[in-house]
């Protein structure tokens, strides 16, 4: 049995759209609203940075908020590196998707020269980087920033010096090496990319295995797919964008992308991850409550935890 820490990082500075800080909220009081006593008795910490430089004008145009985000790196790095030190599973609760980055750094930091899997399971692929970024939205670069790679020969943007030197900050938090190998990352359910991403992801060969696909040999199947492939790897992070799920479980985040898993499949594609002893850190991000109504994707992701960890 794994003893749980949720780890809350509350980033609105990494996303397009404003409100995804409040996700982290959003979930703990549909947790009060259910008296899911299971959530509220477990340990949490909430990560300390905040979304303040919003209200101030922005000198890293082709990354927003950029000096911001490394301060969450950071704290981030730092908190999951010593819950796991502690022995604890972190189970992280975040805002927008930029400062995932930020928790691989922490877990690499814990495993030290050990090799690290990632399973994306995200609706994007957010593998750019400031050169290549259509929107200068940092929450599409946790993966390009984890493998310190810029993809400059698909470079659309000139970065200005603060640009680049809050990038290279960004990528050698919790140390200056590459925290992950392309050929230890997968992909699930990635469905919306833009060209630039389209050409790394083959150049590194990074599988992606399909909604259509996982329904094809079995959900299950699926994850075990996905687990055999990282078989590699000594441990396993997993990153659950809610954006993966399809709209009609809820709207409530920044960029929802049809044709995405159900509630269910979710649940089953995470719980059968979890089965395997290698998973060392699950993340839950983008939950954005601004753009909801009746709170229903926080609903989701309880119900989805829920079942996970048979939460009462
Ligand atoms: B998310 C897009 N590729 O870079 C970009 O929600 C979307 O963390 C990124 O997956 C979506 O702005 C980032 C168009
Ligand atoms: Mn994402
Ligand atoms: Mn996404
Ligand atoms: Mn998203």
């Amino acid at each position: 049995m794994r003893k749980l820490k949720i780890i809350e990082v509350p980033c609105d500075l990494g996303a397009g759209t404003r409100g995804a800080s409040l996700g982290v909220d959003a979930l703990r009081l549909e947790a009060v609203e259910q008296a899911c006593s299971s959530y509220l008795e477990t340990e949490y910490e909430r990560v300390t940075a905040d979304n303040t430089m919003l209200n101030q004008p922005d000198p890293t145009p082709n990354a927003h908020y950029l000096k911001g985000i490394v301060k969450f790196y950071e704290h981030a790095c730092e908190a999951i590196s010593k819950t796991l030190d502690s022995g604890k599973f972190p189970l992280i609760i975040a805002g927008d998707h930029s400062t995932a980055g930020g928790s691989i750094a922490g877990i690499k930091k814990h495993i030290g020269e050990k090799r690290l899997g990632v399973i994306w399971v995200d609706a994007h692929a957010d593998i750019h980087s400031p050169y290549t970024t259509p929107s200068g939205n940092v929450h599409g670069m946790p993966l390009g920033a984890a493998l310190h790679f810029d993809n400059k020969e698909q470079q659309i943007n000139d970065l200005n010096p603060e640009e680049t030197t809050q990038w290279e900050k960004l990528k050698n938090v919790g140390g200056k090496q590459p925290k992950i190998k392309a050929d230890d990352i997968i992909y699930m359910g990635v469905r919306d990319t833009e060209e630039q991403e389209d050409i790394i992801v083959e150049k590194l060969s990074i599988p992606n295995l399909t909604v259509s696909g996982c329904r094809k040999i079995g959900i299950e199947n699926s994850a075990k797919t996905a687990l055999d492939k990282l078989s590699h790897c000594d441990a396993i992070y997993i990153s659950f964008d809610v954006d993966s799920m399809d709209p009609s479980v809820s709207m409530g985040t920044g960029t929802p992308v049809k044709n995405g898993y159900t509630k269910d499949e979710a649940t089953t594609l995470l719980k059968t991850l979890l089965n395997s002893p290698k998973v060392c850190a699950l993340e839950i991000v983008e939950i954005n409550p601004m753009l909801d109504n009746e709170n229903k994707m926080a609903k989701a992701s309880l119900d989805i935890l829920r079942g996970l960890f048979s939460w009462n």
